[in-house]
């Protein structure tokens, strides 16, 4: 296959880039951080994760890869830090795959670990990865969070976790997949799972994210709600670092 024979030379090429969607306070709308996600400059074209992430998945590139990605942020988010917000932080998402990996713990304390006490890179993981097995993903998040990471349950919503399931994750924070967002100024039942949701994650000392903000009128509930934190077009889509430094650097 071609796509996987130009994927496999993508990292030492240089064409892996990070993309940067920033993260805010739904309350006060300071900025906290910002999720990474990847994108390859494949010739004149920037081609989006959906085309490319399933085959790194499938090769098992997506190791070295997810490697690149949590050494790329890192180094960012120390830049940033330095030169203009001592407290950002940058999430990175975590494949199954990654997780999965004979040496996951080892590579992941060798990027992070000389961090641990000031750590500025977060982790997202979906929770239909974690479901496979649950007592394995609990020790490698442990293990993540002894890094000094928060760990964030992505597209929370979408999966099949259970209450039983949910208290016993190692987890700081969980993303409203932006699925429910888009209906919560439309659908009262939407709106009321939204709050039972928050509420929940709330008694279970989880902070909570909504994903997908694109209308002033979702922003305006989820502050009635009291979801911590917001991302979203509305607030400003992934961009380069530098388009990113330039709009909320300045
Ligand atoms: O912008 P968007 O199209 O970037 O991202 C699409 C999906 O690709 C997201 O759901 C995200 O989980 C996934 N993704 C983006 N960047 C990364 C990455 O660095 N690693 C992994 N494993 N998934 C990513
Ligand atoms: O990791 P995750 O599955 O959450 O990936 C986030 C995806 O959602 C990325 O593809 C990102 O570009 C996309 N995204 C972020 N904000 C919005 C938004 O407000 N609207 C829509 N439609 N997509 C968004
Ligand atoms: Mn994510
Ligand atoms: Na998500």
């Amino acid at each position: 296959l071609t796509l996987e024979r130009d994927l496999r030379h993508a990292i030492e090429a240089g064409e892996f880039v990070l993309h940067y969607q920033p993260k805010f306070h739904a309350g006060t709308q300071r900025l906290l951080g910002a999720e990474a996600l990847l994108r390859w400059q494949h010739g004149d074209t920037l081609v989006p994760p959906s085309e490319f992430i399933p085959v790194l998945e499938e090769t098992g590139l997506i190791v070295p890869v997810g490697r690149w990605v949590a050494h790329h942020a890192l180094e960012t988010a120390l830049r940033w830090r330095a030169l203009h917000h001592p407290s950002i932080r940058i999430a990175v998402n975590l494949s199954a795959r990654e997780l999965r990996s004979a040496d996951f713990v080892e590579a992941y304390t060798a990027i992070l670990g000389p961090h641990a006490g000031d750590q500025p890179i977060d982790i997202e993981v979906t929770e239909s990865l974690l479901m496979d097995d649950v007592d394995h993903s609990t020790h490698l998040l442990d293990s993540l969070r002894e890094l000094g990471c928060r760990v964030a349950i992505d597209d929370f919503g979408t999966g099949y976790s259970s209450l039983n399931y949910l208290a016993r994750l190692p987890a700081d924070e969980i993303k409203i997949d932006q699925s429910f967002i888009a209906l919560l100024a439309h659908s009262p039942e939407t709106m009321g799972l939204v709050t039972n949701i928050i509420t929940l994650a709330h008694s279970l000392s989880l902070q909570v994210v909504a994903e997908g903000v694109e209308e002033e009128e979702q922003a305006k509930l989820l502050r009635l709600l009291r979801c911590d934190a917001v991302q979203g077009f509305l607030f400003g889509k992934p961009m380069s670092a530098k388009d990113f430094g330039a709009r909320f650097f300045n």
